[in-house]
C-alpha cells in the first residue's frame, strides 16, 4: 500500500516536471523572466511584488499570475498598479502546479511581457515539489511566523534561490531575532542569498528589487 502511494506521488511529480519544462521553453522563447514567489500565508508576498512592480513597470513590461485558494483579492491589488493579471484559484489545493500555470500562460501576452511574477498560494510545504517552469524560486517568511519557522520547514529553504525575511520592522515587537532566522536559512542552504526586508525600509526594498532586475538582465543576455 505504502509503495503504491509513493509510486503514485513519483508519477505526479514526473508529470508535473514535464509540463514545467514545456512552460519554461515557452517562456524562454519569448525571453520572459519568471519568478515563483512562494512563502507563508500573510508573509508579504503580494506587498513585495507590488513594490517591485511600482519600481520596475516603467522600464519593463510586467504580468502577474496570482494564485489563491479562492477570490481575487491579490489580483485586484496588482490590477490597481496597471499590470495585466491572471487570477488562478486552486480551490482545495494548497499550491500552484505546472498545469495550472500552463493554462494561465495561454492568457498571457508573452510578446509583451519581460517579467512574469507568479504568486504562489501561501504555504511553506505544498509548493516545494511542484516546479512551474520558473527561472527564479523565491521564498518569503516574516518575523511574525516565529524564529523556529525555518527549521520546521527545511525543504522550501533548501530549494529556494532567494530567501527573504520580511517585516523586520516589527521583529522586536514579536520578540524574534531576524539574524537567527538568516543563520537558520544558511545552515540549510549555505549559498542562497538572504535579504531582510521591511515595507517601511526603502533600502531593503531596493535590494530585493535589484535582485529581480539583475535576473532580468542576465536572462536577456
Ligand atoms: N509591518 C509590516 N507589515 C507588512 C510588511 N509587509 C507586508 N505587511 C503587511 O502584512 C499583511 C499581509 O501582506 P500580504 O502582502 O498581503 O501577504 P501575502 O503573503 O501576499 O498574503 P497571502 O497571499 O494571503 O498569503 C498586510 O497587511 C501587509 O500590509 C512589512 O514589511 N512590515
Ligand atoms: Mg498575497
Amino acid at each position: 500500500m505504502l509503495m503504491h502511494v509513493i509510486n503514485m506521488e513519483h508519477d505526479v511529480f514526473k508529470a508535473n516536471d514535464k509540463i514545467a519544462e514545456k512552460n519554461r521553453k515557452k517562456l524562454d522563447k519569448y525571453q520572459v523572466f519568471s519568478v515563483n514567489v512562494m512563502g507563508a500565508i500573510g508573509s508579504g508576498k503580494t506587498t513585495l511584488i507590488e513594490e517591485a512592480i511600482k519600481q520596475l513597470k516603467e522600464k519593463y513590461k510586467i504580468t502577474v499570475i496570482a494564485g489563491d485558494v479562492i477570490a481575487e483579492m491579490d489580483s485586484s491589488r496588482f490590477r490597481k498598479l496597471g499590470v495585466p493579471t491572471i487570477p488562478v484559484n486552486t480551490g482545495k489545493e494548497c499550491h500552484l502546479d505546472a498545469k495550472l500555470v500552463e493554462k494561465a500562460l495561454n492568457e498571457v501576452d508573452l510578446e509583451n511581457t519581460d517579467l512574469l511574477f507568479i504568486e504562489n498560494v501561501g504555504n511553506l510545504i505544498c509548493p516545494v515539489d511542484f516546479k512551474l517552469g520558473e527561472h527564479l524560486r523565491v521564498v518569503i517568511v516574516s518575523v511574525t511566523e516565529g524564529d523556529d519557522i525555518i527549521l520546521k520547514h527545511p525543504m522550501i529553504f533548501k530549494t529556494a534561490e532567494l530567501a527573504i525575511i520580511n517585516k523586520v520592522d516589527i521583529a522586536h515587537a514579536v520578540d524574534v531575532n531576524a539574524e537567527k532566522m538568516r543563520e537558520d536559512i544558511l545552515s540549510l542552504n549555505p549559498d542562497v542569498p538572504v535579504i531582510l526586508t521591511s515595507k517601511h525600509d526603502w533600502e531593503s526594498l531596493e535590494t530585493w528589487i535589484g535582485f529581480i532586475e539583475l535576473g532580468l538582465k542576465k536572462n536577456a543576455q
